[in-house]
Formats: structure tokens, sequence, C-alpha cells
């Protein structure tokens, strides 16, 4: 039996599902190669805001038995740097590229947008809407209002297709809210559920303290402890968003994760946690396991299993 592991999409091929989750192996030229030569299905590159940011300090990364914990704080070599690898990228070999926007101000966002409208190029902008780390500053994607507000101003200055990476939400209420903003954006064509579980505390109690520098210890959860959340946010938003692609991340490490979360709706899924501690050979290993699942299944392609999780 053949297996079809293909995606297509915002009128573009992926080969498989699997691409990074922003933030994961896609900072340097260097990192997004190994992404572009590995066995991902796509690319994203980190978040990136207009001038390059060295971020917070270390240590701000540490992964546990669980998953991970991080306050990077947007690391990023900057808006044009991100822009010139896109320039150069090889679209024609089916690679699709994403490029993460998380603007420290709607006006850099919305400049940082107009900008790659002007270029055509066919790398599509994935809006960060849920960064945890930065001192003093709330998630924009917690605020309905503000994201009605920015999403309306990013979609007057980009006549392009778009999506948004949002935060995990807990409650049909917020489910219901963020779904009616997002549905008044036609060409806002996908969203990515989830970004970290934001401000969990770690705590190391042999050296009793905490693991990571920045926030005395707070930081964002990735990994085996959001794969739940993550999933819930995937089928709540599949739901909500009828005419829209939902992207799965969150405690994706083997193939049976990443057939959850397509059995929750999503069209393609990114690997976080366990590709920063596996490294690119991840997305080979994953995508084999998956393929497997679906062969003992019978399944032959993606569509036979997408969204139809059971209730009871
Ligand atoms: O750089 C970060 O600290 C970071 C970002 Br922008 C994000 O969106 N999510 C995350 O877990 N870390």
């Amino acid at each position: 039996m053949r297996l079809d592991l293909s995606v297509s999409w915002l009128g573009l091929t992926m080969t498989n599902p699997l691409y990074n989750a922003s933030g994961v192996m896609c900072r340097s030229v260097e990192e997004l190669e190994q992404v572009r030569h590995s066995a991902a299905g796509a690319v994203i590159s980190k978040s990136c805001t207009l001038q390059p940011r060295e971020g917070n300090p270390e240590p701000r990364y540490c992964a546990t038995l669980l998953g991970s914990i991080n306050s990077m704080g947007l690391p990023n070599a900057g808006f044009d740097y991100y822009l010139d690898y896109a320039r150069g990228y090889p679209y024609e070999a089916g690679k699709p590229l994403f490029l993460s926007l998380s603007g420290m101000s709607l006006q850099d966002n919305l400049q940082m947008l107009a900008s790659l409208a002007e270029q055509y190029l066919p790398c599509i902008p994935e809006v960060n809407l849920s960064c945890p780390n930065l001192p003093g500053k709330p998630q924009l994607g917690y605020d309905p209002a503000a994201c009605l507000a920015s999403l309306q101003a990013m979609s007057d200055v980009y006549p392009g297709v778009f999506g948004v990476k949002l935060p995990p939400y807990f409650d049909p209420v917020h489910f219901d809210q963020m779904a009616g903003v997002l549905n008044a954006f036609p060409r806002l064509r996908f969203v990515t559920c989830i970004n970290s579980i934001g401000n969990g505390l770690v705590i190391d109690p042999e050296r009793e303290c905490v693991v990571i520098k920045p926030k005395d210890g707070l930081g964002g959860l990735g990994g085996a402890y959001v794969l739940p959340t993550a999933l819930a946010n995937v089928r709540e938003f599949v739901r909500r968003l009828p005419d829209k692609h939902v992207v799965g991340c969150g405690g994706i490490s083997s193939g049976r994760e990443a057939f959850m979360h397509i059995l929750a709706g999503a069209t393609a899924v990114q690997i976080g946690t366990c590709l920063y501690e596996e490294g690119e050979g991840a997305f080979a290993r994953i995508l084999q396991e998956l393929a497997m699942l679906m062969e003992a299944k019978g399944y032959q392609c993606l569509a036979d299993f997408r969204g139809k999780l059971k209730t009871l």
C-alpha cells in the first residue's frame, strides 16, 4: 500500500505535515538550512523584530523529563536578515517557507508586513500574537479587543494570506471570543495552536532553585506538559474556524502525538521541544512512526483521519 503524507493548503504543497516550531532551529541561516535539508515538509524562521535582539540573560532554556521551560526573550537577527534568507530561498524545491513576525509594537508589525508585501516573495507570514517572555509586556493574544484592532491594521497593509500564532486558551468562552475575532479576517488563512503555556515555574529541589534566570524562573512550558492543552486548542479552533486551517504545535515527540494532532483536525504540525533536544533527525523518525501508524490502521492519506476524532 502506498502512503501519501502530503499536505496541500494555502496554494502550496508540502511532502509531509511536519515542520519546526518557530523558535527552534531557525534563528540563523545555518539552522534554517538544517531544517530545509532535513525530512521536514516546510521551514519557519524565528520570530523577528525590526532590530536584532540579544534576548534575555542565560540560562534561558531548560529541558526536564516532561518537556521544557524557556524565557529566551525574542533573540533574533532582525527582520532584514530573515527577509534576505527568504529572497534567496529555493521555493521551487517544494518546501514552503514561513516567516514568523513578532514586532515590539503594532507599528513594527505593520512596517514588516508592508515591506514583505513589496517584495512579492512566496513566503507566508505567521504573526506571533503570543510571546510570553518579554518582561512587562502582556501577550496580545489574551486581549481580544487589541487582537481585533491589530488584525484589522495588519490586514489593511498586507494584501496576501497570513496566519497567527496563538497562545493557549483555557475556557470555552475565550475560544468563542477569539474565534469571533479571527473569523472577521478572510485572508487570515491559518492559526497555529499553541505557543508555550506562559509563565510556568520549574524548580530544582536539589539546588532549591529555579532553572532559568529571566523573570525569577518564570517561563513558557513546552513538550509533554502541554500536549492535552495543545490538542484541546487545535480541536476547539478547528470547530470554530470552518474556513481556516489550524496548525498543531505542542507535545509532539513521536508519530503518535502527530497522529493525535491531525485527528483533532490539524492540517500540519510543528515540532518544538523534541526538535531542540533531538536535532533535525527527529523529522525523519516522527514521519516514519506516523507512516507506520497509518499503515497499521489502513489509512492511505492524512485526509482519511484528519478531524475525525470521536467523542463518547
Ligand atoms: O523568544 C521567546 O522567548 C519565545 C517566544 Br518569541 C515565543 O513566542 N514563545 C516562546 O516560548 N518563547
